[in-house]
């Protein structure tokens, strides 16, 4: 029976067939993807379609795989050579001069490959160093030529390959995956007109309004320069400092210190263009648009305590998250929403489009879904293609526009600058992650590790001797939006910028009690951090004008006073909204249920083996990932006899590996003999809020560990469950396990 179970088992660690075509292609998993990706997918061995090579790939199908094959490269069955082509016969020993002498300098081979080994790092991006990305495609729900001309939203079901990166932000490269951070949510569009990079973030706003204050932004939150701590976190003094002079940040701050901050999976959380930008139609009309990315898979976050003990039990846990969704065929998806509306309806709003630590409430501009993007094939290479990939926000095509946001305006240049140093010259556009589908044509040339070979001998225009070409593409080329500009050269903000508070106030007032709660926390640990009294009194003093009660609080946890409210601008108008549902984690329901959710089964001698099976059995049919847990590993004999093979153990996986934990019947003998270590998976599971599901004699177990089995908090705290009604318990748990958090459990 074990081994059926195993059989089961949906991750996959080694791809599978490393070297065949079988590691090459996207598993199908029981997920719809269109015909025509599979079908480039499978092609993906036929001779290379790459624009470099000539051909160009029809239009509308998922053409990643094949540009890239040009240069995938496999060893199976090659022999050994040096960068040169040269074999190598011996990989062991370095050329002497005697067998007991010195090393020659004569020895090529040994050189080229420490030279090569010494120089094998790249600079780290100065920030969202530390992430992990997929391959996929975007798939339009509409023909959205009414409002713009941009290739992905040409027709009805059109096909635009992507690839996507998340991100933590203050991170080294190695930092730990659940640090509080806000997550960059990158996707690079390979369009028919070029590739566009929707590079955004988790949250829909932003510290700072002005790209000007970015590196001092940058610089408070990283680690402190004179020691280089703390790492990854921004609780630390020269932080909070800088923000709480900044009060443009207080809205941001709300977003950060929220469960936003620390995502249970890439997979479910939201992601947000941030800035406005602007759509742009054939006519040349323009209608100003925000952009969204909801999870299929629902909104979910983890509670603190479990992220901070999942930085050191597994530091990859939304890397490892990412990888095994895909390699099981549960394909991360997350729908495209946009906000239009025109620059007139802007203005009534009472607070300015263009700056960036303001939204738009979607009770005020709803969200209209235009497309899905479905994440189905892991990188082949990390270096090639997750850290060699450059998103930069002005990367944009014919259809869309920048809006004059000047923290966007400031974006346009840092990111194509940062690849130059990063990626060590002028020509990352040609590394195979970059390139885009589309063909390049054009008179730039030579720089650092140029790969196209440009024939001929014009490389200007106009010319008449190569026939005028490339020629300029007119009508069909990017065209910026005709706005009419005018005004003083000067160092200045409009009016509404100076408005700090009324939209930190609308999403505290928005989250549920539970959130706020979890806000209050985390401000509390922040600030608990910082050791410079005058700080934590000046963000005090900043959130006393969100709202007192919030400031009270936080400084009851500090044990200090509310500090009066800072000054706030005397503004003609400062606006008013009504609250806003859409703001709270809660209201983005999945509908992709329990996929690739993490259930622990704990099993020993004696257990019920049916249940476990059937168990196993539902979650798997579900998406769901379970795992038999016990105290250690090896086999058990289960009461119908069937023997049952632990899968890991609670050292190797502790309670904060799993979304929810299965008690089956017959558990309480074995585990007798380990207490603790039961008693301190449990004691997770619990103050994790996680579901827990104990049926027949299970229960007396939680009752031995001095869990109540009332079920005094609320109705569905525990499922308990007759040994003979294991099924339907079951299904409870499962609904759960799709649900937020039991969070009554921290009260
Ligand atoms: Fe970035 N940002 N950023 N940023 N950003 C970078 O580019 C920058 C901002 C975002 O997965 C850097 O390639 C400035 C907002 C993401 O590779 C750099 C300003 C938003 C990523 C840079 C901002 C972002 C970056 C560092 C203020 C959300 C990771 C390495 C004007 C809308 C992309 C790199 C990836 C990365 C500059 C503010 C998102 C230095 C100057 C606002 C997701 O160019």
């Amino acid at each position: 029976a074990s081994q059926t179970l195993a059989a089961q088992r949906p991750a996959n660690s080694n791809k599978p067939g490393e070297y065949g075509e079988a590691g090459r292609h996207p598993q199908t998993g029981e997920m719809h993807i269109p015909d025509e990706v599979l079908a480039t997918a499978s092609s993906a061995t036929e001779p290379a379609t790459s624009t470099k090579l000539g051909a160009t790939p029809a239009n509308g199908i998922n053409r990643n795989n094949a540009p890239l094959d040009r240069v995938r490269s496999d060893s199976a069955e090659q022999r050994l050579s040096s960068n040169q082509g040269v074999p190598i016969g011996d990989n062991q020993n370095s050329l002497k001069a005697g067998i007991r002498g010195p090393t020659l300098l004569e020895d090529f081979l040994l050189r080229e490959k420490i030279t090569h080994f010494d120089h094998e790092r790249i600079p780290e991006r100065v920030v969202h160093a530390r992430g992990s990305a997929a391959h996929g495609f975007f798939e339009a729900y509409d023909d959205l030529s009414e409002f713009t001309i941009a290739a992905p939203f040409r027709s009805a079901g059109k096909i635009t390959p992507v690839f996507a990166r998340f991100s933590t932000v203050a991170g080294e490269r190695g930092s730990a995956d659940t640090a509080r951070d806000v997550r960059g949510f990158a996707v690079k569009f390979y369009t028919d007109d070029g590739n566009w990079d929707l590079v955004g973030n988790n949250m829909p706003v932003f510290f700072i309004q002005d790209a000007i204050k970015f590196p001092d932004l940058v610089h408070a939150l990283k680690p402190e320069p004179h020691h280089a701590m703390p790492q990854a976190s921004s609780a630390h003094d020269t932080y909070w400092d800088f923000v709480s002079l900044m009060p443009e940040s207080t809205h941001m701050l709300l977003w950060q210190m929220s469960d936003r901050a620390i995502p249970r999976s890439y997979r479910t959380m939201q992601g947000f263009g941030v800035h406005t930008f602007r759509l742009i139609n054939r006519a040349g009309d323009a209608m100003f648009c925000k952009f969204h990315w909801n999870p299929m898979a629902g909104t979910h976050s983890l509670v603190w305590d479990e992220a901070a003990k999942l930085m050191g039990a597994d530091p990859d846990f939304h890397r490892r998250d990412l990888w095994e969704a895909i390699e099981q065929g549960a394909y991360p998806q997350w729908e495209l929403g946009l906000q239009l509306f025109t620059e007139a309806q802007a203005e009534s709003w009472g607070f300015d489009v263009l700056d960036a630590t303001k939204l738009i409430p979607e009770e005020m501009v709803p969200v209209r879904p235009v497309g899905r993007m479905t994440l189905h094939r892991n990188p082949d290479n990390f270096f090639a293609e997750t850290e060699q990939v450059a998103f930069c926000a002005a990367h944009i095509i014919p259809g869309i526009d920048f809006s004059n946001d000047p923290l966007l305006q400031g974006r346009i240049h840092s990111y194509i600058d940062t690849q130059i140093s990063r990626l060590g010259g002028p020509n990352f556009h040609e590394i195979p992650i970059n390139s885009p589908v589309s063909q390049v044509h054009n008179n730039q040339r030579d720089g650092m590790h140029r790969q196209a070979i440009h024939r001929g001998r014009v490389s200007y225009e106009p010319n008449s001797l190569g026939g005028g070409c490339p020629y300029q593409a007119g009508h069909q080329g990017y065209a910026s939006f005709a706005e009419n500009v005018s005004g003083d050269k000067l160092r200045s903000k409009p009016e509404q910028f100076a408005e700090h508070y009324a939209q930190a106030r609308l999403f505290y007032d928005s989250q549920t009690a539970d959130e706020q709660r979890h806000i209050i926390d985390a401000f509390r640990f922040e600030l608990s951090k910082v050791q410079i009294p005058a700080v934590r009194t000046r963000v005090l003093a900043n959130l006393s004008n969100v709202d007192p009660a919030l400031a009270a609080a936080i400084a009851d946890g500090l044990g200090m006073a509310v500090p009066p409210p800072s000054p706030v601008a005397g503004l003609t108008e400062t606006p008013v909204y009504p609250a806003s549902p859409a703001l709270s984690l809660t209201a983005r329901p999945g509908s992709s249920g329990v996929l690739a959710r993490k259930v622990a089964i704990l099993i020993g001698n004696g257990v019920d083996s049916e249940a476990v099976a059937l168990a196993y059995g539902r979650l798997r049919a579900e998406g769901a990932n379970p795992r038999l847990v016990a105290v250690r590993l090896g086999r058990y004999l289960g009461a119908q006899g069937q023997p049952l093979d632990a899968e890991i153990s609670f050292e190797a996986g502790p309670a904060v590996y799993f979304d929810g934990v299965i008690l089956p019947d017959g558990l309480q003998p074995d585990i007798r003999d380990n207490l603790g270590k039961l008693f301190e998976f449990m004691q997770d599971q619990y103050r994790h809020c996680k579901p827990i599901y104990a049926a027949g004699s299970a229960r007396a177990v939680l009752q031995t560990l001095s869990f109540s089995t009332a079920n005094q908090l609320a109705p569905r705290d525990m499922v308990l469950a007759e040994a003979d009604a294991f099924e339907e318990g079951l299904s409870t748990f499962i609904s759960l396990l799709a649900s937020p958090r039991i969070y009554i459990r921290e009260q």
